[in-house]
């Protein structure tokens, strides 16, 4: 590998000759003067690996773009899941090693360590975005309850955060749900405002394994239970998430990234869905990496 032909004998000519390769992992192997250091690039450090979550996520399409966008050719995106993504990165977090995600906010990851942005100057991964709440046709006449119910949903990436992490401090989903419902009373009261009661109605609600997903489907699926009715929630890909609801065999989901993120199934679905607005603000996705990584921009991956 280069990084061994080159530990401890680099020449400075040499180190000039390589520039292009870049310069990021800067280990001294007990060479102190930054003149000698070896030179990595970040590509030959993660093995030109970006690790991805699972297929039908929208970040999954925008890395691609992203991948042929900044000419990184020799770059894979593998795919997996929200939780081997999250595992990979406390492995390498925990040992100090270089890694590349696909990551969203909310997520339990940024309080968890220290992560940040690379730089996106093309636009690739959009810009701020909103969670939306999306039912299936014909829900507002069928169950008016929860229809009002989902279209009063709304909370910060604060309140989605408590919950995402009191999960991932090893409570369950349910529980961190019920937890959140009892200290926000007042919040939860606002979306239940004028919300007829349901007396055992089953109301089937999708969701993709996305830890943000996770939290707010199950607060919103315990919020209902409270109110009377039977809820049955479908963990799926997103691809049949969307389809559920546009096929009526699902009543919802709360977990339209909108406008970029899922504007393929928008765009496959349009008309047969209602969108009932944002249930929360200010949501961004991108490549994330651990502050310790001497990257800013994508563009950073190309040398
Ligand atoms: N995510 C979380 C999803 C939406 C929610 C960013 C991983 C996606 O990329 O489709």
């Amino acid at each position: 590998m280069l990084k061994n032909l080159l530990r401890g004998t680099l020449a400075v000519g040499l180190t000039i000759g390589l520039a292009a390769c870049g310069s990021t992992d800067t280990t001294s192997e007990g060479n102190s003067s930054s003149d000698t250091q070896e030179t990595t690039s970040v590509g030959e450090a993660v093995d030109y690996e970006i690790v991805g979550i699972d297929p039908g996520a929208g970040i999954m399409k925008a890395t691609s773009t992203a991948i042929e966008e900044y000419g990184l050719e020799d770059w894979t995106l593998v795919e997996g899941s929200g939780a081997a993504m999250t595992a990979a990165l406390k492995k390498a977090y925990d040992k100090e090693e270089p890694i590349i995600i696909t990551g969203w906010t909310p997520h339990w990851k940024f309080a968890a360590y220290d992560l940040k942005y690379l730089e996106d100057p093309k636009g690739v991964f959009g810009g701020e975005e909103n969670i939306h709440s999306i039912a299936r046709l014909g829900l507002k006449d069928d169950l008016p309850g929860v229809y009002t119910l989902l279209d009063q949903f709304f909370w910060t990436a604060d309140d989605m955060g408590t919950v995402m992490v009191d999960i991932q401090d090893g409570v369950s989903p349910e529980e961190a749900a019920a937890k959140w419902i009892e200290e926000n009373a007042e919040k939860v009261s606002e979306w239940t405002d004028g919300v007829a009661e349901g007396n055992g109605e089953e109301v089937k609600l999708a969701y993709v394994a996305w830890d943000s997903e996770i939290a707010s489907t199950n607060v919103v699926a315990q919020v209902l239970t409270d109110l009377g009715y039977e809820v049955k929630l479908s963990q799926v890909e997103a691809g049949p998430m969307w389809t559920g609801v546009a096929d009526g065999s699902v009543d919802a989901h709360i977990a339209g990234w909108l406008p970029i993120t899922h504007a393929d199934y928008v765009a496959e679905f349009d008309g047969k869905y209602e969108d009932l607005g944002a249930n929360l603000e200010g949501t961004k996705i991108g490549l994330v990496v651990p502050t310790y990584m001497d990257i800013d921009s994508i563009e950073d991956l190309k040398e």
